[in-house]
């Protein structure tokens, strides 16, 4: 199964920010030194990690690769890296994070993916800019961003030599062009910092099939819209490129423990179908709390998730656009000679399925949604009966043959 096959993918955001509990930008917002962050350094020990849980969570609600921070802005590598001591073979917890997750994930037949931070907020090189904690020192410092990304470089090739074949390799974030609010120079970063031609062909190189994003600040296997859907397909130079939405559930990407903003399992369904009907993927992201595991939040999204999925999986997985108009408030995919309506919106009395002989007439919508009774003008194309037992109410999918002989 390929990646766009696979339409629905965990992004997970671990490291020490998951201790303060207030969000992964926390050391930037709160302007910490090193020093004030160490605390977190010392008291990192994630007793319940347990990434077969992790990876049987995200195969249940329907999701079939998984995309792990090795390391983010903060520098902390969740692997023993040779080239720092600032790793998690330091912390109280001393044992490598990377190796289980990986091991995990292929043992539930999961993609697996490497999310790696380009920006690094405790190397000693990195010269300060306008993302940076200390950035009231941007421009004043002497440091020199080649010996950053030597490191940056070693450090891409220690994960992708060590744990065997890796299927995503998650860059992120260049900003060349970012200047301060009033003006000033950002001293922002990208692919000549990076030297990302270099680091691209290098990761090729080593993992010949891996899919690369494009936020190296160089064009990538696919392009990452952050927090917002996509109005349709997208394209790269008038071409059709590959895409994948990236989405929170509450708005902060690392945990975020009082953050209510919580999106409902509905409202999520309806960002996977909208996605898939564009030709795209969702990778929604949870962030687990400093001892290693999903809240109890996360996990009841998911598993609601789960249980649209259990009756629609095939309308999104190797599912697509479709070459029909969907009518107001619908989404259709289409995987072959099978047409999936969303309805996102109802009761409607009728919908006219243009390219469908006769019109879909709702006969019934039963109180509880546990089941649709539908009949269609032409008796031939009565659409399988679809039951909504469990799964999150305000998603009406339903499964419509198409019966042209040339489909
Ligand atoms: O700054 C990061 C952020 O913390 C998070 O990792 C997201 C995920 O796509 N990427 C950057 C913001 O675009």
């Amino acid at each position: 199964m390929s990646f766009t096959d696979w339409r629905f993918g965990l992004f997970v955001h671990f490291g020490l920010y998951a201790l303060p509990a207030r969000h992964e930008w926390v050391k930037n917002r709160e302007r910490m030194t090193d020093e004030d962050y160490q605390v977190y350094f010392d008291h990192f020990d994630p007793d319940l990690y347990d990434p077969v849980a992790w990876a049987r969570t995200a195969r249940a609600a329907g999701m079939r690769y998984v995309v792990l921070t090795t390391k983010h802005h903060d520098g902390f590598c969740l692997w023993d890296s040779a080239v720092t001591d600032y790793t998690v073979a330091n912390t109280p917890y001393g044992k490598d994070l990377i190796g289980p997750f990986v091991d995990a994930c292929r043992a539930e037949g999961l993609g697996v993916g490497f999310y790696h931070s380009l920006i690094d907020w405790h190397h000693p090189e990195f010269p300060i800019d306008v993302n940076h904690p200390q950035r009231d020192q941007a421009g004043t410092d002497d440091r020199d961003i080649s010996v950053y990304a030597d490191y940056l470089h070693a450090q891409v090739r220690e994960l992708l030599t060590r744990y065997g074949p890796i299927d995503i390799l998650w860059f992120d974030f260049s900003y060349p062009d970012w200047k301060f609010d009033d003006g000033r120079p950002g001293f922002g970063k990208g692919k000549d910092d990076w030297r990302s031609e270099e680091l691209l062909a290098m990761v090729r190189e080593l993992q010949p099939g891996i899919l690369v994003n494009d936020r190296a600040d160089v064009p990538g296997d696919f392009t990452t819209p952050e927090q917002y859907q996509p109005a349709g397909p997208m394209t790269r130079d008038g071409k059709p490129v590959v895409w994948e939405a990236c989405q929170t559930l509450n708005g902060s990407w690392g945990y975020d423990r009082d953050n209510l903003d919580w999106k409902s399992p509905d409202l999520l369904v309806r960002m996977l179908i909208d996605s898939v009907s564009k030709g795209g993927n969702l990778l929604l992201n949870v962030g687990p709390t400093g001892r290693g595991e999903f809240d109890s939040r996360a996990v009841a999204t998911l598993d609601q998730i789960g249980r649209w999925f259990r009756q629609h999986e095939r309308s999104v997985r190797g599912a697509g656009p479709s070459e029909f108009v969907p009518p107001t408030d619908c989404r259709y995919t289409q995987r072959g000679n099978r047409l999936y309506l969303h309805l996102f919106a109802w009761p409607m009395q009728h919908v006219h399925l243009p390219g469908l002989a006769g019109k879909v007439r709702y006969a019934q919508l039963l109180h509880d949604a546990s089941e649709i009774l539908r009949t269609v003008e032409d008796p031939n194309r009565a659409a399988q009966n679809t039951t909504m037992g469990g799964q999150p109410e305000g998603t009406l999918t339903l499964h419509l043959p198409i019966q042209r002989p040339d489909v």
